[in-house]
């Protein structure tokens, strides 16, 4: 059985030839144009920057290394004992592009086990903050500091050839997802159990088995399977989305996993993007308030004509890529319906009924290009009904999963000797001049 380094070992040079012949061959050829409306869009659509792990399709949905959603459902290894994908065969995937046996599968949970206790500084640092703080700050001020016991920058410092690059990345990189169901269970406990006890990391557990465990749900097997899908799910979507993009542009620098990743996830923590499953929650559970038990079809069309013409967006749906249903949306609800406490949930069905109701409407407001609900439409309404219904936590979570992909990028940047990334800006008046004089 091959190791995750030893796989990697073996597929990265027909990557760099890959690469090599992509350069000297098609360096100039032309792949598409860019309009003005892509310069002022906030680059949508611009094909503009390589990432090896995952390509997303606006009707298809996300594909890892080919692989859709639900090839991923049927070969990728669970946990022993479960049903649904975990992280680590997903990381496995997203790194190599080889599904994993359930033996690899397992060295790389007992590895990331391992490596996954919190340096005493980090403890002290994040048990200093105040509880106020939004969880998302607190979560990336961690892994920036985590960049003390960093491999690459020690390395770097050291004089390392640029063929070693990607070792001490990818070490980095094992360690920082290691560490991250501690952290972000400390954040945890301290915000909102400060009472409980944290439960020491079991070297015989998968990656989420210790993160739910940590949470204080490890008994909670449906909830930890869920987490297991979850996390491998939200792993990379690929690589213009906010979060993933700015890992790669500070990673570009040759900044170390740690803080480019820290950078990651204060982008996870906007709104528009990882916060989105918060804002659904609070909105779905705004709309339970006010419509109380009389769920019907008419009551939601009114509250989401509400929430529109108050000029706000309705939160889970639309999509800068996307042109369909998320499938990950149809994964975690599939989920849902295989488990008869979710068929039975308040807040499920209403998000149920809400879907049924939502594409027509926004269809008919007519702006967002894409009427359909993302990922985080449903996402954060499970975890509250299995009673992780602390809301500002949601996207720690989602904040733990987006390592997987944004990780792996760096490893391969690194792998593949990627350049720092450096676009060219122009003023409207500079802008004005090329249209005239291209
Ligand atoms: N409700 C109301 N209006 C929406 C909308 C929604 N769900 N989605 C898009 N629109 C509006 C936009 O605000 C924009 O309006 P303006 O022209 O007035 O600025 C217009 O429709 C066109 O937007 P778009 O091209 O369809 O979408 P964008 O690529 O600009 O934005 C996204 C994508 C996700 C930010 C947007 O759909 C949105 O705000 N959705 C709600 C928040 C959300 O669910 N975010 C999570 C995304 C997934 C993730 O990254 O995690």
């Amino acid at each position: 059985t091959k190791s995750l380094r030893e796989t990697l070992q073996d597929v990265i040079p027909a990557k760099q030839e890959q690469l090599k012949k992509l350069k000297a061959e098609h360096g100039q050829t032309v792949v598409g144009d860019v309009k003005v409306e892509n310069i002022i869009g906030g680059m949508r659509g611009l094909k503009a920057m390589l990432w090896e792990a995952s390509v997303l399709d606006p009707l298809e949905g996300i594909r890892f290394h080919g692989l859709s959603i639900p090839d991923c459902q049927k070969v990728l290894p669970a946990a022993p004992g479960g049903t649904e994908i975990i992280p680590e065969s997903m990381l496995w995937l997203l790194l190599t592009g080889q599904v994993p046996t359930p033996e690899q599968t397992r060295q790389l949970s007992q590895e990331l086990a391992e490596k996954g206790e919190l340096p005493v500084f980090v403890e002290k640092l994040i048990d200093s903050l105040p509880k106020t703080l939004h969880p998302m700050t607190q979560l990336g001020m961690g892994v920036a500091a985590l960049n003390h016991d960093s491999s690459f920058q020690a390395a770097y410092e050291k004089g390392m050839k640029k063929q070693e690059y990607w070792t001490h990345t990818l070490e980095d990189c094992i360690n920082l997802i290691a560490r991250l169901p501690a952290l972000a269970a400390r954040i945890y406990r301290n915000v909102y159990k400060p009472d409980a006890q944290l439960a020491p990391i079991d070297k015989n557990l998968d990656l989420v088995g210790n993160y739910a465990n940590l949470l204080g749900y490890g008994n909670n097997h449906s909830l930890t399977e869920y987490l297991r899908l979850y996390i491998a799910l939200h792993g990379d979507h690929e690589g213009g989305n906010a979060s993933a993009h700015t890992a790669h542009l500070v990673g570009s620098t040759l900044s170390d996993p740690y803080l480019s990743y820290s950078a990651a996830l204060f982008a996870l923590a906007g709104p528009l993007h990882g916060l989105a499953n918060q804002e659904v929650l609070r909105w779905q559970l705004a709309m339970q308030k006010e419509i109380g038990d009389n769920i019907t079809h008419e009551n939601i069309k009114d509250y989401l004509w509400k929430t529109l013409k108050s000029g706000q967006v309705v939160p889970g749906y639309g999509h800068g890529v996307l042109r369909n249903p998320d499938p990950r949306f149809i994964a975690l609800q599939e989920f849902c319906q295989s488990r008869p406490e979710l068929r039975e949930s308040p807040i499920i069905k209403l998000v149920n009924k809400t879907f049924e109701v939502a594409p027509d409407v926004l269809k008919e407001h007519g702006k967002t290009k894409n009427p359909y609900p993302n990922v985080d439409a449903t996402s954060g309404c499970v975890l509250y009904h299995y009673g992780l219904t602390e809301f500002k936590y949601y996207t720690v979570i989602f904040g733990v999963s987006r390592a997987l992909g944004a990780l792996t990028q760096l490893v391969w940047a690194r792998a593949l000797a990627l350049p720092l990334e450096r676009p060219k800006s122009l003023s409207m008046d500079a802008l004005e001049k090329l249209i005239k004089n291209p």
